[in-house]
């Protein structure tokens, strides 16, 4: 629409003469991001049966309409209308920016290996590239590497990227937290690790925790590296779920210690 537009409702033309069937379950949605699959999803998708015209409820501000099957088949729109309307919902913001946000680490190996490098908004992963962070050799204390926020968030997901010219592996197991103690260790686990044997290149960790801070510790003596470090805010359900959460996850910690 080439400019910020409040979204009220969608209007579909569907194709009359055949087919009208290809369009069940089409997901309309409204958003500025130009990934379109990453915008809000309108308040219903295409019923079954779906007639000639076929009106989708949204109240959702952005610049991009878009309409996607959720399977691959043919998609045909004769003819696509949007109904203005003042009463949108401002649409939640995709992440927390840590750009530029304090960080430190628990040791520094040179100036290229900065703690700051996990927050400068770029996510290469070629060491020397200069845009990731590593901790120097330290046998005192398991290396860790933290962000201040400036003030409480709820963070649902932290997305971390890896070193990948080498040594990707020594993020395995890797504790991230959140929370708003300065002592990070004592910050709630989210809800899994890193993985023990593998770790990938991009890695996201569910947390759905609040806190100022969010922590990412080794669980044993190796090097630290993080060449960026993402937070996603958590949806509204999940600020609701994050008490239950903590819970379930402390649950889950106890039971799996007692297996081990
Ligand atoms: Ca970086």
């Amino acid at each position: 629409m080439q400019k910020d537009e409040c979204v009220g409702k969608v209007v579909l033309y569907n194709r009359a003469d055949c087919c009208a069937n290809r369009l069940e379950g089409a997901i309309v949605r409204v958003g500025s991001n130009t990934e379109y699959g990453q915008n809000a999803e309108c308040q219903s998708r295409v019923p079954a049966s779906p007639g000639s015209r076929i009106e989708i409820e949204c109240n959702l501000s952005g610049q991009y309409i878009s309409v996607e099957l959720p399977r691959p088949d043919f998609l045909t729109l004769c003819e696509v209308e949007a109904t203005m309307s003042t009463s949108c919902k401002k649409p939640a913001p995709s992440e927390i920016s840590l750009i530029g946000k304090p960080t430190s680490q628990s040791s520094t190996l040179d100036a290229m290996s900065n703690s700051d490098h996990a927050v400068d908004g770029n996510t290469n992963g070629y060491y020397f590239r200069g845009s990731c962070t590593h901790t120097a050799r330290s046998n005192v204390g398991n290396p860790w590497w933290a962000v201040d926020m400036q003030k409480d968030e709820c963070v649902g997901k932290v997305v971390l990227y890896n070193r990948v010219d080498c040594c990707a592996d020594r993020l395995r197991g890797a504790i991230v937290r959140v929370g708003s103690n300065t002592e990070y260790g004592q910050n709630a686990e989210c809800q899994r690790r890193v993985n023990a044997s593998k770790a990938a290149k991009r890695i996201e960790i569910e947390c759905n925790l609040s806190g100022q801070y969010i922590s990412v510790e080794l669980p044993k003596w190796n090097f630290l590296t993080l060449c960026e470090v993402k937070a996603i805010p958590c949806s509204g359900n999940d600020k609701r779920m994050s008490e239950e959460t903590l819970l379930l996850n402390w649950l889950k910690r106890e039971l799996e210690t007692d297996n081990e």
